[in-house]
């Protein structure tokens, strides 16, 4: 495991803050991509979001901080690269890596990639916190077909697989889904949360429901098209109707205050050559992300 040499770091941190070693937060970068069905380049959004990160304020102005030394500093790994092995091989091999992190004791946020790569970090926060640990995902897809076009580990199943080793999910964001996925309405082990219903005002108290579905550590796997496309365009499957920024930090900020917040990834990020304030969106976010989990440390 080692501290990214060449290439963007979080922050464009260098030194002592960017250190892997003194570093509270790691930042594994997973330029995944194998299934992307509609809209590809998913393996650029990790570089696109380091390369963006380095035009972040240091200080956050909400929090009052300068949130990289709250955290004693923001590692960015060197990316992982994917080239040969079976997927369910590349999912171990990021299964391990995350392991690797959590047994140094740092806050690990992957950034992917195609939803898929989740399994690797799901897999490890799994292994680490057991049937205790519970997996919101803001998504605007359900992701929980048993496969897509043949393949099981399509990224519109990502979550059919998780729920073979993860106890159950709490999907927030849903504005999409296939016949085959209704029957998880029914499902005890899966609570959805739909956007039509957040967003139109029919659910004023969503946050206390959803908040009440999740134990008190969380794991967060955030697919960029949880917010609208209007905020966040570069992304394999756009959705109308998503989540804008203050509604999106208002709730992380509170969940991270009523639970604990272990880990997360941001994925499904398919940057735009030229429109860049997506991937200075999601900069944004994964900081202020650290901010409000630290905050309460
Ligand atoms: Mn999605």
């Amino acid at each position: 495991m080692k501290t990214r040499t060449t290439g963007p770091r979080f922050l464009d941190l260098r030194d002592d803050e960017g250190d892997l070693e003194k570093a509270g937060v790691a930042i594994l970068p997973l330029p995944y991509e194998r299934t992307s069905s509609y809209v590809q380049g998913s393996f650029r959004g990790p570089a696109a979001v380091l390369e963006a990160s380095s035009q972040l304020e240091e200080y956050d102005e909400e929090l009052g901080v300068e949130i990289y030394r709250s955290c004693k500093g923001i590692a960015t790994l060197e990316p992982m690269q994917f080239l040969t092995e079976t997927v369910p091989e590349a999912i171990d091999r990021i299964r391990e890596a995350v392991l690797g992190l959590l047994d140094m004791g740092k806050f690990v946020v992957c950034l992917g990639g195609e939803h898929t790569s989740s399994l690797g970090p799901l897999r490890a926060f799994h292994d680490r916190y057991g049937d205790d640990l519970s997996v919101l995902q803001l998504d605007a897809h359900r992701d929980l077909r048993d496969s897509y076009l043949g393949d099981p580990y399509s990224h519109a199943s990502v979550m059919a697989r998780a729920l073979e080793f993860i106890p159950s999910l709490v999907q927030v964001g849903i504005r999409s889904h296939s016949q085959e996925e209704v029957r998880f309405d029914q499902a005890e082990n899966v609570k959805t949360y739909y956007a039509q219903t957040i967003k139109t005002g029919k659910m004023p108290d969503w946050e206390e429901r959803v908040l009440g579905d999740l134990s008190e550590e969380v794991y967060i796997t955030i697919d960029s098209d949880f917010f609208d496309p209007s905020i966040i365009p570069s992304v394999g499957t756009p959705e109308p109707g998503g989540f804008s920024w203050y509604e999106t930090i208002g709730f992380l900020r509170r969940l991270c205050t009523e639970k604990t917040v272990v880990g997360c990834d941001v994925c499904e990020f398919t940057p735009i050559e030229g429109l860049h304030h997506p991937d200075f969106t999601l900069a944004r976010l994964i900081y202020k992300l650290i901010g409000y989990v630290w905050m309460k440390r």
